[in-house]
């Protein structure tokens, strides 16, 4: 077949705003995330039916290396797969906290107060694990390349972690490491790397987060104007 070459469409979705509205959208936004608190104690409460797969698809909007995007999310909501994570995760973290992690990352996670304990990955009523595609499989078995699948995949997990919360839901990131066990027990292949494991659901209603600040604009931007 010849090479038909790209094919273009006009940009029919784009909306232009008022310089007024855009900065007061800008501010309404920052405000709305900067409320956005990772939460360790989550309620028995399940999520809406529909939410997850609103914020999923928003998710999948994220740009991506050439467009493959080389992401896959297994939701887990089912108990006994939710105890099995928990069990093999807290393994792994009791060798990082008693062994692996050395005092300059123990330290540095003092303010977190965080252990090898991870009740939060059995009570939150969603587990969102998410992989990255190492490479794609071709119909006939054969290896398809993917590009920048780090940068692909934490763009698509920031959107989520911001439409869940924008959706009325808190989040953990969790990463536990090493975490090669998430794709035995979720069945995924070996094209598929664990990228990280992400806890949705309700604040407990004592929830408590530490007491921690961001940045200022200063400190994290550079504005270079001629
Ligand atoms: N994975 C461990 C340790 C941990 C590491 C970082 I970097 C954090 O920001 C938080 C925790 C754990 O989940 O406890």
């Amino acid at each position: 077949m010849p090479d038909e070459g790209p094919v273009f469409q006009p940009l029919a979705s784009w909306q232009e705003l008022p310089p007024e509205t855009m900065r007061a959208r800008a501010e309404a936004f920052y405000a709305d995330v900067d409320r956005r608190r990772t939460v360790r104690e989550y309620a028995d409460r399940p999520i809406p039916e529909g939410v997850l797969e609103a914020c999923l698809r928003a998710a999948s909007t994220a740009p991506s290396g050439a467009n493959l995007q080389p992401w896959h999310f297994v939701v887990v909501r089912d108990p006994e797969v939710k105890r099995r994570i928990r069990e093999a995760a807290e393994e792994e973290e009791r060798a990082f906290y008693r062994d692996r992690a050395p005092q300059e990352w123990l330290d540095a996670l003092a303010p977190l107060g965080t252990d090898e304990n991870k009740p939060f990955l059995e009570s939150a009523p969603a587990l969102i694990a998410i992989f990255g595609e190492g490479y794609g499989i071709a119909p006939d078995g054969s290896k398809l390349k993917r590009y920048y699948v780090k940068e692909s995949v934490g763009l698509a997990t920031g959107l989520l972690i911001t439409a869940l919360h924008q959706a009325g839901l808190a989040t953990l990131t969790h990463t536990p490491s090493p975490m090669g066990f998430l794709r035995e027990i979720l069945g995924r292949g070996e094209n598929e790397a664990p990228f990280l494991l992400l806890v949705v659901g309700y604040p407990a209603d004592d929830a408590q987060v530490p007491a921690i600040t961001r940045k200022p604009l200063e400190d994290i931007a550079t504005f270079l104007d001629g």
